[in-house]
């Protein structure tokens, strides 16, 4: 499906000394470690299940890869980035039902909008943005695939998949047995079916329901599971071994285990992802942020009640992305007087020199995408030129640059 359009982004080598190499803490090695890749960063972003608008807990979630990846082009790197849209699926169903809507109209609504708050926070776009629902000849090739070498199996007309055909299960969470089989009912397993082989086994292909969507294919008519939906798109768009599997720290399992051991046993290759990086969650009155929950604060409702957007981007990157945070009005307040301060120091013909701020910006970044100290380190510059002035006239102009390339932030 369409992607979005992105903003084009400064180039800014010219005399600095090179940002260090990249850190990021990987879920599956419990560390910040140094994250190399080729020439080509691949990177995979699991995307919005389209039932409801983008909440200020999705907005930071793709913030923050969106800052990865400005950090990789910042590098010199290409990046290649795949997202996907989860456009069929029980709670998009369920909502489509319960307000008497076409689940489709729903997701076409819903992503649409996604698609205009996310360029309106200048997040760049992925270069493959697919739908579930598109996804259907790659995920029905893989579910094939593993029915072929005996590593799925039916469940009165569904297919699941073992758990166990994957040596590496559990690697990439690190959670043990018990925790998994807690976790696993609460995120949409469904542990205590009947006829399984094992209560962690996860739906690949479900037969079709009376008065759900269905596809008729070779597996029979029905629909995909939602692990095996990203495992085909990424594996159709990056291969094997990517660079970085994203998402938000409620993905890691089952969603992000599954995915990788699906892909592993069918491929016979490991890892699927080099590292797993995930975002906390936003939350509001004391709950996480989540569309069942109802207690969600839009990105568009803020828009359309004239916020501007680089204020909600400032406000949602004065967290560091892997912190759980409670959004405030403050959050916002904040963001808006940080951002007419950065506006008005730029908009002066000179200021203090520069370069070791965009440098303290870089380092930031590299060190695990700590965008509160990249903040700070231009808050300061902007109270230097505010106290002390200062005649570097290209200074105002090479933050102004620096901000928007790697904060994604226009003033
Ligand atoms: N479609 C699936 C992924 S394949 C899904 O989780 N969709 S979602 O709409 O529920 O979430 C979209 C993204 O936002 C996911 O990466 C999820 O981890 C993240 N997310 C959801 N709620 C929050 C929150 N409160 N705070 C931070 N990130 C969140
Ligand atoms: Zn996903």
């Amino acid at each position: 499906m369409d992607s979005w359009t992105g903003p084009d982004v400064p180039h800014l080598t010219d005399g600095l000394t090179p940002a260090p190499p990249l850190r990021l803490f990987d879920t599956t090695t419990g560390d910040v470690h140094p994250i190399t890749t080729g020439p080509t960063a691949r990177m995979y972003v699991c995307g919005i299940t389209p039932y409801d608008a983008t909440h200020l807990g999705h907005a930071a979630t793709y913030l923050a890869f969106d800052l990865l990846g400005r950090v990789w082009r910042d590098a010199g790197l290409d990046v290649l980035y795949v997202q996907n849209v989860t456009d069929v699926d029980d709670p998009l169903l369920e909502r489509a039902v319960a307000t008497g809507q076409d689940w489709r109209e729903v997701a076409a609504r819903e992503t649409e909008l996604f698609r205009t708050d996310m360029a309106a926070l200048r997040v760049l776009p992925p270069d493959f943005y697919i739908g579930a629902v598109e996804a259907i000849p790659l995920v029905v090739d893989l579910v094939e695939q593993l029915k072929a070498s005996g590593q799925a199996y039916e469940v009165d007309g569904d297919l699941y998949f073992s758990v166990h055909s994957d040596e590496h299960f559990g690697s990439v969470s690190g959670l043990d047995r018990a925790q998994m089989l807690e976790i696993f009912g609460e995120r949409g397993g469904d542990p205590d079916r009947p006829g399984k082989k094992d209560p962690l086994d996860c739906l690949l292909w479900q037969a079709a329901r009376p008065g759900e969507p269905s596809w008729d294919t070779s597996l029979g008519a029905g629909r995909p599971g939602w692990h095996i939906e990203c495992t085909a798109i990424a594996l159709a768009h990056l291969g094997m071994s990517f660079d970085v599997q994203g998402g938000g720290r409620d993905l890691v399992f089952p969603h992000h285990e599954m995915g990788a051991s699906e892909a592993q046993v069918v491929t016979g290759e490991w890892p699927y992802a080099r590292a797993y990086v995930h975002t906390g969650m936003v939350g509001l009155d004391g709950e996480k942020m989540s569309k069942s929950r109802g207690n969600l604060v839009f990105v568009s409702t803020l828009r359309d009640a004239g916020v501007d957007p680089m204020a909600i981007r400032l406000a949602l990157l004065g967290h560091h992305y892997r912190t759980d945070w409670e959004w405030t009005d403050a959050d916002l307040t904040g963001a808006q007087e940080r951002l007419a301060a950065w506006r008005a120091a730029v908009a002066a013909t000179a200021g203090p020199p520069a370069e070791a701020t965009v440098e303290a910006i870089q380092l930031a970044l590299t060190d695990d995408l700590n965008a509160p100290a990249a903040l700070a380190a231009v808050d300061r510059w902007a109270s230097d030129r505010r106290l002390r002035g200062g005649d570097d006239t290209s200074a105002p102009g090479l933050v102004r640059d620096a901000v928007d390339a790697l904060l994604g932030v226009l003033l």
